[in-house]
C-alpha cells in the first residue's frame, strides 16, 4: 500500500502514522467490523468519487446487520471523503471506509467498546492486474463455500466475512490460478472473493440473484444498469458450475476490479467476448468521465473548497 499524507479519523484529518489503534480493539480478535471500497478516479471534471453515497448507505446497511451504531451519517462522510480526497491532493485513488467495534472490554459481546470511524486513501491499480484487464483472468472453483445467509449475513460488507474470501483467493493462487470462485452450500455459484460474477450465453447476460450469498455490488448494480440501456436482457438467476464452463463469456465486476473478463474456469478455456469488452468499455468511460450517459453516478470533489 502507498502511503499518503492523511488519513480521516473520528472526525479529525490525522498523518497516516498517527492514525494507529491499540492492540487489544475488538474488531481485530473478532473481525467486527464494516467497511466499503470506493474508487475516485481521474476526470476533465476533476477527481470524481463513483457512486459514493450508495457505498456509504451499504456501509450504513452493513453496520445495522452488525447491531452497530455508526456515528456519522452518509452525508457527513460524503463530506469527510470529500475533504480527504482534497487533502492528499491524488487525482485517482481507492478509498476505504471501515468502522469497527474498538477498545473497551473484550469477550465476543459489543458492549462497552467505542465504534472508530476511519476514512483511507490510497492509489490503488488494477486489482487483477493490466494484463487481467485487457486479456483475462484465469479462475478456480473454490473448495470453501461462500458464508450461507444464516451463516453471518452476506449483504453486509463486514470485515469478519473476509477470511472466507481470503480462504478462496489464497487456495486459487497457491493452485496457480489468478482467482477464485465460490459456490453455496447448495452448489449455485456465489461470487468471488471481491467480485460478482456474470455469464454471457446466447446474447444474454445471467447473474446470481441477491439470495445466493452475493454482496449486492455496486458494480453489480451498474453494469446491470448499462446493460439493460444498451438492450441487453439481464437475467437474475441460479446459475450451476456448467453455466460456467458452457458459457460464451465469463466476467467479473467489483469496485477494485472494475469490469474483468475471466478466460478460464477450471482449466476450460472460455476465451474474452464482445459483450464483456463492450460493458468494459463503457463502465470505463463513464468512471473516468469520458461518456454523459451515466455522469450522474459521478460524484465531483470541488477543488477550490476549503476542509472543513
Ligand atoms: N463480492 C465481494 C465478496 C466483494 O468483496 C466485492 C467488493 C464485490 C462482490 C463487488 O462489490 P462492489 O465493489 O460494490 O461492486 N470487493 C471490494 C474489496 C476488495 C478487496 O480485496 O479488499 C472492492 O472491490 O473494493
Amino acid at each position: 500500500m502507498e502511503q499518503t499524507d492523511k488519513i480521516w479519523m473520528n472526525g479529525e484529518l490525522v498523518d497516516w502514522a498517527d492514525a494507529t489503534v491499540h492492540v487489544g480493539v475488538h474488531g481485530l480478535h473478532y473481525g467486527t467490523g464494516v467497511f466499503e471500497g470506493i474508487r475516485c478516479y481521474e476526470t476533465p471534471k476533476g477527481p470524481a468519487v463513483f457512486r459514493l453515497a450508495e457505498h456509504l448507505q451499504r456501509l450504513h446497511d452493513s453496520a445495522r446487520l452488525l447491531y452497530m451504531e455508526l456515528p456519522y451519517t452518509v452525508d457527513e462522510l460524503r463530506q469527510a471523503t470529500h475533504d480527504l480526497v482534497r487533502v492528499n491532493g491524488l487525482p485517482a485513488c481507492y478509498l476505504r471506509p471501515i468502522a469497527f467495534f474498538g477498545y473497551g472490554s473484550l469477550g465476543v459481546h459489543t458492549r462497552g467498546n467505542p465504534v472508530e470511524t476511519v476514512i483511507m486513501s490510497w492509489p490503488w491499480g488494477a486489482y487483477l492486474g493490466e494484463e487481467g484487464l485487457r486479456n483475462g483472468i484465469t479462475a478456480k472453483i473454490s473448495s470453501w463455500k461462500r458464508v450461507g445467509a444464516n451463516v453471518i449475513p452476506h449483504v453486509a460488507k463486514a470485515t469478519g466475512i473476509y477470511l472466507n474470501s481470503m480462504l478462496a483467493t489464497t487456495e486459487a493462487q497457491r493452485a496457480g490460478y489468478d482467482e477464485g470462485i465460490m459456490l453455496t452450500d447448495t452448489g449455485t455459484v456465489a461470487d468471488g472473493p471481491g467480485e460478482n460474477i456474470f455469464v454471457v450465453k446466447d446474447g444474454r447476460i445471467l447473474t446470481p440473484p441477491l439470495s445466493t450469498s452475493i454482496l449486492p455490488g455496486i458494480t453489480r448494480d451498474s453494469v446491470i444498469q448499462i446493460a439493460h440501456d444498451l438492450g441487453y436482457v439481464v437475467e437474475e438467476t441460479d446459475l450451476i458450475r456448467a453455466d460456467l464452463m458452457l458459457a460464451d463469456e465469463v466476467f467479473m465486476t467489483g469496485t477494485a476490479a472494475e469490469v474483468t473478463p475471466v478466460r478460464a474456469v477450471d482449466d476450460v478455456e472460455i476465451g474474452v467476448g464482445p459483450v464483456t469488452l463492450e460493458l468494459q468499455q463503457h463502465y470505463l468511460d463513464t468512471v473516468n468521465g469520458r461518456s454523459e450517459r451515466w455522469s450522474h453516478w459521478l460524484d465531483v470533489v470541488e477543488l477550490a473548497q476549503a476542509s472543513a
